[in-house]
């Protein structure tokens, strides 16, 4: 079938204890391995996104930006999660947030994602990770945008500040919001 997995932004940093911590994103961990044991297991490809930021990046508050430094470049903090699951194959790896003078909250914003989904044909987009207000909710914006079947794997993200407002946005631009044992029925 024609579905992937996008595995957004699950760094140390986002982590508690991070550079810009997410309250309860190690608690989402379990769930995101298990959607991707399930895509390896089904041979769909898996695209772990990641902020990568150089350290004089705009978003950052020292340069004018809202964010504390996160996500620098070959930093321990921009390492993703030691927990989380690395598939062997069919595993494709995005970088966003690259040059310093652009920020970008989509997977889509910058990178060649939409072209390697287009090259293996994928329809339908099952996207997951951090933070459910800022990267999750704007790579799920860029996929619809792009006429992608959007599902939103709402036990395997966390917000920031607020999911509901994000949520009910995505679903009125034509998401669909599931959760793990919803897969059966697709
Ligand atoms: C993110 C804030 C700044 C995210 C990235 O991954 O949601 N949030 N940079
Ligand atoms: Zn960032």
């Amino acid at each position: 079938d024609f579905d992937a997995l996008i595995v957004v932004d699950m760094q140390k940093d986002f982590m508690p204890g991070g550079a810009l911590p997410v309250a309860g994103a190690d608690k989402i961990v379990p769930a995101v391995n298990k959607y991707i044991e399930l895509f390896s297991k089904k041979g769909n490809p898996i695209f772990f996104t990641r902020d990568w930021h150089p350290t004089d990046h705009i978003s950052f508050k020292e340069n004018g930006g809202i964010w504390p430094r996160h996500c620098v470049q070959h930093s321990d903090g921009a390492a993703f999660v030691e927990s989380l699951e690395k598939p062997k194959e069919n595993l494709f790896l995005i970088s966003k947030g690259t040059s310093n003078d652009f920020d970008a909250y989509s997977g889509f914003q910058g990178t060649i994602l939409h072209a390697l989904l287009q090259e293996r044909g994928i329809r339908r987009l099952f996207i997951c990770g951090v933070a459910t207000d800022y990267c999750v909710k704007n790579s799920a914006f860029g996929a619809l945008h792009l006429r992608y079947t959007t599902f939103v794997l709402q036990d395997a993200i966390k917000e920031v500040f607020d999911a509901q407002k994000s949520l009910t946005l995505l679903m009125q631009k034509g998401a669909v919001l599931m959760e793990f044992s919803d897969l059966k029925e697709l």
